[in-house]
């Protein structure tokens, strides 16, 4: 169904994410990739404004240049209600298998409509037929079937950056009935991995409006969409390049002691508590002589409004004192566990510096950790990646120590394996791993999606 002024897909970029930068797109992370893309081929990125007493309807440009960026409105209870609420008190903990810890409160759902419904009315004030509409993330599953019903006919894709929950947990989402025609609004439902999409077919098949056709698209309603994984990468020249240039802190570790790193935002989804459980188990069984390993984790609070977050950051914080206080000396602080943001550039060269890296979700969409550490590493003496396999990234990082990080014995085994392997080995997994991350970089990802987005036919 070509227009006049050209073929759907072929005008602007229109990026809808939660989180916009107000002043200089940081180096590293989704927003960067954001940026490249629009940068490259123009566009207009929305995003949310701080939250406010009252919110007005439409959009506010907050720059412009290459492409646009401008903030739709939310209001204070808003933002408890959308973010803090449905978003990250209901879908997070959901997404990632924790049903344990969902928090329903009276409005959140509500607040989450309105933000979604707000942002749909805004967009289809502006797009033009031939707009391609690309949503991120949890933040805005009814985008598209608000936009649907204000008549947008525009492909539209959205790309889910956290795991899609399992059959059975997403039973427990009060708006489950809703959600596959949510999914179904879009042309293409992007998510990590082809465990996800197996996850979400398996949630489709149960609604009896939707059926999967031989060609592999989903029919519902009298439209076609697509399920697909696309595994999300990074900027790995960019990040080699500055781990290589990178001045590594002072880190005053005794000579020839191990270090070993986490980098990860303090969050229940990735794993802390166990990962320093098996690090204690590990130093437990260490011999007697062996050198002091240190392990540096560095997990920046996040979410600290939500009483979940608060509770694992006690959580840890008494894990990590009661290992230390077990085995430290007057010389050594076995964990160092650090709560401070710090430039990507001294991140690199701590990942580059470091003998093992720990990336240890209980689930995570993909976990980009994983991928700069492996781009950060010298190929000639390179660091091992113990790798979660709950993390997204596992399904395209076979040649890194798997582990199971629920089971701290076989973990600590990890650890002990990590610390003496010889360097032929190290180089070979490496070699492996590299491959993939510089293959499938966040430019093969967002060319990937925006091919499948433009190619795409509804009707
Ligand atoms: P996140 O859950 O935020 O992202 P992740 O993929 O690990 O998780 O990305 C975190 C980023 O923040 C990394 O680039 C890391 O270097 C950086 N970072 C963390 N702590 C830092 C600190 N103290 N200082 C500086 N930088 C720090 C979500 C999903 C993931 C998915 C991504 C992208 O949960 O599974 O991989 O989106 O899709």
């Amino acid at each position: 169904s070509s227009r006049s002024s050209g073929a759907p897909g072929s005008g602007r970029i229109i990026v809808v994410s939660n989180r916009i930068p107000k002043g200089d797109v940081p180096a590293g992370g989704l927003v960067f990739a954001i940026d490249e893309v629009l940068t490259a081929a123009g566009g207009l990125w929305i995003g949310a404004a701080d939250p406010t007493e009252f919110a007005l309807e439409g959009l506010t440009e907050i720059g412009s240049g290459a492409y646009d960026r401008a903030t739709f409105a939310i209001t204070e209870a808003e933002h408890s209600g959308y973010y803090l609420g449905y978003a990250n008190s209901v879908l997070w903990p959901l997404f990632h298998h924790r049903p344990d810890l969902l928090n329903f409160h009276d409005g959140d759902f509500e607040a989450y409509a309105a933000v979604n419904r707000r942002v749909a009315r805004a967009i289809a004030a502006i797009a033009e037929p031939e707009d391609l509409i690309w949503i991120q993330d949890y933040h805005f599953l009814m985008v598209a079937q608000e936009l649907r019903q204000l008549n947008v006919t525009n492909r539209i894709g959205l790309f889910l950056h956290i795991p899609f929950p399992s059959p059975t947990d997403v039973m427990a989402l009060p708006q489950v009935a809703a959600l596959s025609s949510w999914i179904a609004a879009h042309d293409v439902f992007g998510l990590q991995t082809k465990r996800d999409v197996t996850s979400a077919n398996e949630m489709l098949r149960h609604d009896s409006k939707a059926s999967l056709m031989p060609n592999g698209r989903w029919h519902r309603a009298g439209h076609q969409f697509q399920i697909l994984s696309f595994p999300i990468g990074i900027d790995a020249v960019g990040f080699e390049e500055t781990a290589k240039a990178a001045d590594v802190p002072q880190l005053q570790l005794a000579a020839k002691a191990p270090l070993l790193i986490g980098v990860d935002r303090l969050d229940y989804s990735k794993g802390l508590v166990h990962r320093f459980k098996a690090f204690g188990d590990y130093l437990s069984r260490r011999t007697e002589g062996a050198p002091r390993p240190t392990f540096l984790q560095i997990a920046p609070v996040s979410r600290e409004d939500v009483t979940a977050y608060q509770d694992i950051r006690e959580e840890l914080e008494q894990a990590a004192g009661s290992i230390n206080g077990a085995h430290a000396d007057l010389d050594w602080t076995p964990i160092r566990y650090v709560r401070r943001h710090f430039d990507r550039a001294v991140i690199a060269g701590l990942y580059r510096r470091a003998d093992a890296a720990l990336v240890t979700p209980l689930a995570d969409g993909m976990n980009l950790v994983a991928k700069e550490f492996v781009a950060a590493q010298d190929p000639d003496d390179p660091g091992v990646l113990i790798l979660s396999h709950f993390a997204g990234a596992a399904e395209q990082m076979e040649d890194a120590l798997l582990v199971n990080p629920f089971d701290h014995g076989s973990f600590a085994d990890a650890i002990d394996r990590a610390l003496h392997m010889p360097l032929a080995e190290r180089q070979e997994r490496h070699a492996a791993l590299r491959v993939s991350v510089f293959e499938e970089d966040i430019a093969w990802w967002t060319e990937a999606f925006l091919k499948r987005l433009r190619g795409t036919n509804r009707t």
